[in-house]
């Protein structure tokens, strides 16, 4: 690699632990870390970090000159369910900081960008079991939109300009680190945090709900695996499927249960079950696999084992 990477949202669920695990490969002061606001103040000392608000060209040209940045990890966005609150806004962040970066990348001024989209990119009338890696999409949230959009921005540039860009369609990510903010999938965090620090949850999901989800270490280990593949691999540049797990909130539940046996969850649906009904179910990511190699390590049982272990030991430790 040329020079140094940027991670714009870097103190999001993902962009927190993307930022260590890359500053563990390339080194602390290789890795820019970069929110509109300072995040945890441990994490903001870790390494470089600068306050950046992902719309803003000129801060961003900035800082890419100061730290000579040849890679953008573009991880700020608006999830699917504040998106449904401020659609206008949604908009405005996800598409703007995206074309923002492609232009920059069609400039010259960076060589590589991840851009991560989403389950969110197929609606109702898409399959919900096995859901291919081209079929009908037409979703049905902001949210959702604009990551279509923005996939086939990201094909435009490449095939238009050559821009290196690559991207996931990432399922719900699932972690303790840092807590995720205003999507649909956020209860397969908030259960395992309420499980231990209550015994019960109140879940905003019906029990039957399957949804596509997936542990944080395969998820940065997918982010990581396909920016260091071969680009000549890289054959989908609107955005790959990929896919570990599904499960239903009763099935986690259960498999809570098995360590915390009094756990108690009751179904309270909200506005987020519309959203939830319009997504896949299960997801066909065999281009990922056959592409650039792309597997899986967590299932529900080790995810869960090694979810409560953690969110225990980080409460001691406050
Ligand atoms: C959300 O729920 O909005 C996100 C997603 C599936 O992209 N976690």
């Amino acid at each position: 690699m040329r020079g140094t990477i940027l991670i714009l949202g870097a103190c999001g669920q993902i962009g927190t632990e993307l930022t260590q695990s890359l500053r563990k490969i390339h080194g602390e002061e290789n890795v820019i870390a970069s929110d509109i606001r300072y995040g945890n103040e441990a994490f903001v000392k870790e390494g470089p970090f600068e306050i950046i608000d992902a719309t803003d060209r000129a801060k961003i040209l900035e800082i890419i000159q100061k730290y000579n940045v040849s890679q953008i990890y573009l991880m700020a966005a608006m999830l699917s369910a504040t998106a449904e609150k401020y659609p206008q806004k949604a908009w405005e962040l996800n598409m703007n900081s995206l074309l923002i970066t492609l232009e920059l990348a069609k400039e010259k001024y960076i060589d590589t960008i991840y851009w991560p989209s989403s389950i969110a990119v197929f609606g109702p009338s898409s399959p919900k079991i096995n859901t291919p890696q081209d079929t009908i999409m037409n979703p049905t949230t902001v949210y959702g939109m604009s990551k279509l959009a923005g996939e086939h921005w990201c094909n435009y540039y490449h095939n238009k300009y050559g821009v290196d860009v690559r991207s996931l369609r990432y399922p719900g990510i699932i972690s303790w680190k840092t807590k995720p903010g205003g999507g649909t999938t956020d209860y397969a965090v908030d259960i395992y945090f309420k499980a231990i620090e209550e015994s019960k949850y109140e879940c905003f999901l019906s029990e039957k709900t399957m949804l596509p989800m997936m542990y944080m270490n395969d998820a940065i280990k997918a982010t990581i695996d396909i920016m260091e593949a071969n680009p000549n691999d890289i054959k989908i540049r609107t955005s790959y499927n990929l896919a570990a797990i599904s499960f239903t909130p009763e099935e986690i539940a259960n498999e809570i249960r098995k360590h915390i046996p009094n756990f108690e969850v009751n179904y309270k649906p909200d506005f987020r079950q519309e959203i939830a009904n319009s997504w896949p179910q299960i997801i066909d990511d065999s281009k990922s696999r056959e592409d650039w190699n792309w597997s899986h390590n967590h299932d529900l049982v080790s995810m869960t084992e090694d979810m409560l272990k953690n969110i225990q030991s980080k409460m001691i430790s406050l």
